[in-house]
């Protein structure tokens, strides 16, 4: 039915609209009501459409009804999620973000469930949205918290900071175009600096690329800031999309990138630079050819050479293998093969990279070089034809003479990045650089090498470690003696919600009648766990897996009778990183419930330790320290941006600090009687040093009963420390007391400086 007639019947056309107006007020006013109805019954997903069709009918309920559909979407979400309808989740939010596109809880619970389903870079742009809309919405923060180094890795600002890296790029880039390279593109851009500099060292055209959205969006608005934006075309692409014309008009006279990582080329250099020459650049000059190279193309860097060395060290071996036959009692058999996916990645089907990275000058307990630096490669960034066969290169040999006998434990990698004739950065370990190095575990017929080795010196022998920490302290048969838990006739009921992998199970059942439930879910750990009960003689009716009892999530922790109780819980309070697991708090109340009367969880409560230390790095660490460092282009405000008040896998046993006060408790976290938590709670501190506070490390003391407890910033432990970094560094003296605020909300603790 159409009455759009011009002019003649415009009042026919106005009882139409007056129809039409009422005809929209009742289907309003009766789809609210059905949706109530639905709520009361229940029935969240026809609630959810009557809702829609309201506000794409009447727009201006919008903010009346907003809590009710918020409600009424997480419900619908719940119900979903539980139906495994995850494609029609995500529809929703995506339906109710256009409805509300500035409502921080949404965007803050889808990104909860983004991040549950692995999506943890989307994830993290929905927290920072959220926290973006309100600064002061605490979950959201802590969500964003917990995943801004997805977004902006660490090693940004560590870069930024870096003053002599920033000049010597920026002197390199100077040559390059006095010497006459007048369009230049920057590959990997990250917040626009190097193509920054192309521009103020002169160059006509430059063109910078970024395949990350949230970097691109950064470098849009730093490169504004900085009045660059007319003069700098960014684009939001891998260099390998871009094509010319449509998006560079020619061919460029240089090519400046620095997407390098520790191992030099797992950023993809290679293959970015090869697709550069074929498609990006002019030719490279012909050798022995006129002085200017404006008619040229050419890369900064230019060449890489490579250096290895072989090392023992006793932090990467404990964190790469298990070297122990025996864990508290419990016999580890050969047939279980403990090694960690960068060990075993040459096998594995998934691309884990084959090395970890570490700043060697500060891995704990040290290392003891095994050779000498050897060279191990050098690549010409500027030779197409290298670059091409080094792609296709297959491994080959290389022996590295041993000048002190030990134990072989990796294969450590390092470069020098030779930017052009003159400059040069080195990642060498020993050098005053910021910069990681590569670790490469060693492995196989390598390891049978690190026996050759360790047979010329026969003092060394290899240490005892730690399955996953909790071997150690543990003893249950102390704590069992105690208890009135052995004279029940019945056998110990057990549950062990540790993440990952676990043998407390076997453990505690190795100590007396117990039925012990291990909460393990990957396949191949539950087989790893039944070995290793085998192997133990441990009946096999003792051990089961409790999650594959389960279909319902919020029946997690109770056990199949639901006359029968636990009496013991184990949970995983800390996580490696330093931080408290999340939820564990909520975990507790849950399984306080499900504690038969004297029955415990492990741990019983924890304590929280910190103290006030005077320490650069970490402050480089965190946040671009003003335009100083950045040759005084304007950069800091932006990335700061994604800072984060914690730094978390912090060694504190080698951070290069200055203590200026003694440990003090900060905080009780009581997992059995949760009266004794309080949310919030000042400590005085004395301080015993005048200098600058820059940060806060904290630690734990996990009591798992009243005698036994584990100390987290131990320096065998598998934890790693956690540290608040103050937002500006606060001056004391010898003899000032300063008073600490510290907060607890849900598993995230914030600590403040009272003023
Ligand atoms: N390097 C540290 C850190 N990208 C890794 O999205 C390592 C620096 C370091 N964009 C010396 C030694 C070290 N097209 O934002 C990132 C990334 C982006 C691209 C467009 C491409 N083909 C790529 C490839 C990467 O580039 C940025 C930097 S790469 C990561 C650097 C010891 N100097």
């Amino acid at each position: 039915m159409s009455f759009r007639m011009p002019n003649s019947n415009s009042k026919l056309h106005s009882i139409h609209r007056g129809a039409q107006e009422a005809g929209r007020q009742e289907l309003v006013s009766r789809s609210l009501q059905s949706a109530q109805h639905c709520l009361e019954d229940q029935d969240f997903g026809t609630a959810y459409a009557h809702y829609l069709l309201v506000l794409n009918l009447a727009p201006e309920l919008k903010p009346s009804v907003k809590e009710t559909f918020r409600f009424t979407l997480f419900k619908w979400a719940e119900d979903l999620d539980s139906l495994s309808r995850i494609q029609d989740l995500f529809n929703c939010y995506e339906q109710a973000l256009e409805l509300y596109p500035n409502d921080e809880v949404i965007c803050n619970s889808m990104g909860e469930h983004l991040f549950r389903m692995g999506f943890r870079d989307e994830a993290a742009g929905y927290f920072h949205k959220a926290v973006k809309l309100n600064p002061d919405f605490a979950d959201a923060k802590e969500n964003f918290y917990r995943v801004a180094n997805w977004l902006v890795e660490r090693w940004h600002f560590i870069m930024l900071n870096d003053a002599k890296r920033n000049l010597t790029y920026l002197k390199a880039i100077e040559n390059a175009v006095r010497s006459g390279c007048k369009s230049v593109l920057d590959i990997g851009t990250g917040t626009g600096i190097l193509g920054m500099f192309a521009k103020k060292a002169g160059a006509r055209y430059v063109y910078a690329c970024e395949l990350s959205k949230t970097m691109y969006e950064l470098a849009r608005d730093v490169v504004s800031a900085n009045n660059m934006e007319r003069e700098i075309k960014l684009l939001h692409l891998k260099s390998l999309d871009i094509e010319i014309p449509k998006h560079i008009p020619e061919r460029v006279s240089l090519v400046v990138t620095e997407t390098v990582d520790a191992g030099l080329f797992g950023e993809g250099i290679v293959e970015s630079l090869i697709h550069a020459w074929e498609h990006l650049l002019l030719q490279p000059k012909p050798e022995n050819q006129g002085v200017s190279s404006g008619d040229y193309g050419r890369v900064i860097p230019a060449s890489a050479t490579i250096f290895g060395m072989a090392v023992e060290c006793k932090e990467i071996r404990r964190h790469h293998r298990v070297g122990n036959q025996e864990v508290a009692g419990v016999h580890l058999p050969d047939s279980v093969q403990f090694c960690s996916p960068t060990y075993d990645s040459a096998g594995s089907e998934e691309t884990v990279e084959p090395y970890t990275t570490e700043k060697l000058s500060r891995i704990p307990g040290g290392y003891v070089p095994l050779t000498e630096a050897c060279q191990v490669m050098t690549v010409d960034f500027n030779n197409l034809q290298e670059l091409k066969s080094l792609a296709a290169r297959k491994p080959w040999k290389l022996s590295l003479p041993v000048t002190e006998g030990g134990i072989l434990d990796a294969i450590v990698v390092w470069f020098v990045l030779q930017l052009d004739d003159e400059h040069a950065l080195s990642t060498s370990p020993s050098e005053e650089t910021c910069w990681e190095q590569a670790v490469y575990p060693v492995q196989g017929l390598l390891a049978a090498m690190g026996k050759v080795l360790l047979s010329l010196n026969p003092s060394k022998d290899s240490q005892s470690m730690d399955v996953d920490g909790h071997g150690s302290g543990m003893n249950l048969q102390e704590s069992q003696n105690k208890s009135s838990l052995h004279v029940a006739p019945d056998p110990l009921y057990v549950l062990d919600v540790s993440e990952g992998f676990s043998i407390l199970p076997i453990i505690a059942g190795k100590l007396g009648p117990v039925r012990a439930y291990s909460s393990i879910e990957k396949e191949q750990h539950q087989a790893a766990l039944n070995l290793i009960s085998e192997a133990n003689h441990f009946p096999k009716e003792t051990l089961e897996f409790w999650l594959s009892h389960l279909e319902d999530e919020n029946v997690v922790l109770q056990r199949p009778k639901s006359d029968k109780l636990w009496s013991i819980i184990i949970l995983d309070v800390i996580e490696t990183s330093g931080l408290i697991q999340q939820e564990v708090m909520e975990k507790a109340a849950i399984s306080r419930c499900l504690l038969h009367s004297g029955g415990k969880i492990f741990p019983q409560y924890v304590l929280v330790y910190g103290m006030l230390v005077e320490s650069e790095s970490l402050l480089l660490e965190s946040a671009v320290q003003g335009t100083e460092p950045t040759l005084g282009f304007n950069i800091a405000p932006f990335i700061n941006q994604f800072k984060v008040p914690v730094r978390v896998y912090l060694d504190l046993s080698t951070l290069p600090c200055l203590p200026l006060s003694k440990p003090a408790e900060l905080l009780r976290l009581d997992l059995m009687n949760p009266l004794l938590n309080s949310s919030s709670r000042e400590v005085k501190v004395q301080i015993c040093k005048s200098g600058k506070v820059t940060a806060i490390p904290f630690w734990y003391h996990i009591h798992l009963d009243e005698d036994l407890s584990l100390d987290t910033s131990d320096e065998f432990s598998h934890w790693k420390q956690a540290a608040v970094v103050l937002d500006k560094p606060i001056q004391v003296q010898v003899g000032d007391e300063l008073v600490l605020d510290v907060q607890h909300h849900k598993s995230n603790i914030s600590i403040t400086v009272k003023q």
